[in-house]
């Protein structure tokens, strides 16, 4: 499996990180392509518990050379904050590689992120507030800051000084903010620049000739096909590709080079943030399924919302991703119910969709169609071959990979490493 891309299926936190860090051992190079430091992954080894933003999941197996690729957007000030914690835990970070191509996220991106929300007051988009949007807007509008522009200061003050124009306008006049000098950046962004030179690479080249020489790289998505800014529930999504393309335009490793493509998907399905889901619980059962599955943001603390399985996302997570398999995770959550519905349709004022609505009112509008299957009672986090599973959970898995149009490859019962089972 020498290129395999890893993405989320639903809205987030499917447990992307676990994933990535259990095929560590088997991969020369994980690559973070999107976002930045609003990503969230947890991962448990043993008894440590380690919570990632910027940094790949997969830079806790040793041996594996992590890539933050041209795709991202890099808050420099965080990342050595990152690296400094996991050094102090003794993890070797050393072989990290930034690309030269990656974006920079600078104070005033925080603060546009920030004012932004306010202003939008109930049209906000619920973002994590880490400046992800207002970088990428830049990128978009040619006026972005590149890590490579680190280390020219004359070319990074007029590219902050184009960078500000507009925004110290719309700061001083419309948000009634002070304006942010060019020298205050430009002295923030290189405070961290000398110790970011020597890990500058360029990743496109250095992934291609690892892929050449048959080595091994996994691409892990951050958020979730959901949330992504084309094929995602578009306003309320992060500014990235989070989908399986995102993968060779972050990182400039072409499309034909790709062998498989994972999705992670929960057993129920959770959103952070603002925006639609059809299956979201309002009642007790959305605080249970809440609570059971530790549902709280990794990066903002913020509460999880908590609703059903919904197949009409994993089928078009399937086909927007070209899924080869599943990682169902979270199934031990489920443990303890007398029935678990999931969504098959919606019902959008009356008429049915089997596929996602192509406009957004009527993914507004739409309501579950529930098929319920029986739960069970026995507790699986022991389980580790797929006979192990009570009969019903058996049958829940096998529904699943039904309704949602792909194999599914492995089963999370529990958030440890080890807590997994590999089918097929
Ligand atoms: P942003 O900050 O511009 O990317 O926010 C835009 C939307 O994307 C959502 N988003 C996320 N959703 C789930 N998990 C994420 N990571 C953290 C986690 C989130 C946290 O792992 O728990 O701690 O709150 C993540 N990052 C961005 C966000 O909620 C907005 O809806
Ligand atoms: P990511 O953003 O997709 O990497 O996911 P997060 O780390 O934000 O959220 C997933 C949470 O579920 C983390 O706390 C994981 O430790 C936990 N987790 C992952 N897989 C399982 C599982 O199979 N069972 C349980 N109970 N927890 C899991
Ligand atoms: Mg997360």
């Amino acid at each position: 499996m020498p290129a395999v891309v890893l993405v989320g299926a639903q809205w987030g936190d499917e447990g992307k990180g676990k994933a990535t860090d259990l095929l560590g051992d088997r991969v020369d190079y994980v690559v973070k392509f999107n976002g930045g430091n609003n990503a969230g992954h947890t991962v448990v080894i043993g008894d440590e518990k380690y919570a990632l933003h910027l940094l790949p999941s997969g830079i806790l197996s040793p041996g594996v050379t992590p890539v933050i690729s041209n795709g991202v957007v890099v808050d420099i000030e965080v990342l050595f904050e990152e690296l400094d914690g996991l050094i102090e835990r003794g993890v070797d970070v050393s072989r990290l590689l930034v690309s030269q191509g990656a974006h920079v996220i600078a104070g005033y991106h925080r603060t546009v992120d920030k004012v932004t929300e306010r202003f939008l007051g109930k049209r906000r988009i619920g973002t994590t507030g880490r400046g992800i949007g207002p970088a990428y807007a830049d990128k978009i509008n040619r006026v972005g800051l590149r890590v490579a522009d680190l280390f020219d200061e004359k070319i990074l003050a007029e590219k902050i000084e184009g960078a500000l124009d507009q925004k110290n306008h719309l700061l001083v006049k419309v948000y009634n903010r002070r304006a942010i000098e060019v020298q205050e950046t430009v002295d923030e962004l290189l405070q961290h620049a000398e110790r970011l030179r020597p890990m500058v690479a360029d990743t496109g080249l250095a992934l291609n000739q690892a892929l050449d020489r048959g080595e091994t790289v996994l691409f892990e998505g951050g958020q979730a096909t959901m949330l992504d800014v084309d094929h995602g529930t578009y306003p309320f999504v992060t500014s990235s590709n989070a989908t399986a393309g995102g993968a060779v335009t972050g990182s400039g490793v072409g499309p034909t080079r790709v062998d498989s493509v994972i999705g992670v998907v929960k057993a129920y399905t959770t959103r952070v943030g603002e925006g639609p889901f059809p299956t979201e619980l309002f009642d007790d059962m959305g605080a249970y399924l809440q609570k059971a599955g530790g549902e709280f943001g990794v990066t903002t603390g913020r509460a999880r919302r908590c609703g059903w399985y919904d197949a009409v996302i994993s089928r078009y997570a399937a086909r927007v991703n070209g899924l080869t398999d599943l990682v169902l995770t979270k199934l031990d959550v489920l443990t303890g119910l007398e029935k678990v519905p999931v969504c098959v349709a919606y019902d959008v004022d009356g008429e049915r969709y089997d596929e996602m609505p192509i406009d957004q009112t009527a993914f507004h509008h739409a309501k579950p169609i529930y098929e319920e299957l029986d739960g069970w009672w026995e507790d699986i986090s022991r389980c580790r071959t797929f006979e192990d599973l009570p009969v019903n959970a058996q049958r829940y898995v096998r529904r699943l990979e039904e309704i949602s149009g792909c194999r599914v490859s492995a089963i999370g019962v529990g958030p440890r490493r080890d807590e997994i089972i590999g089918i097929h």
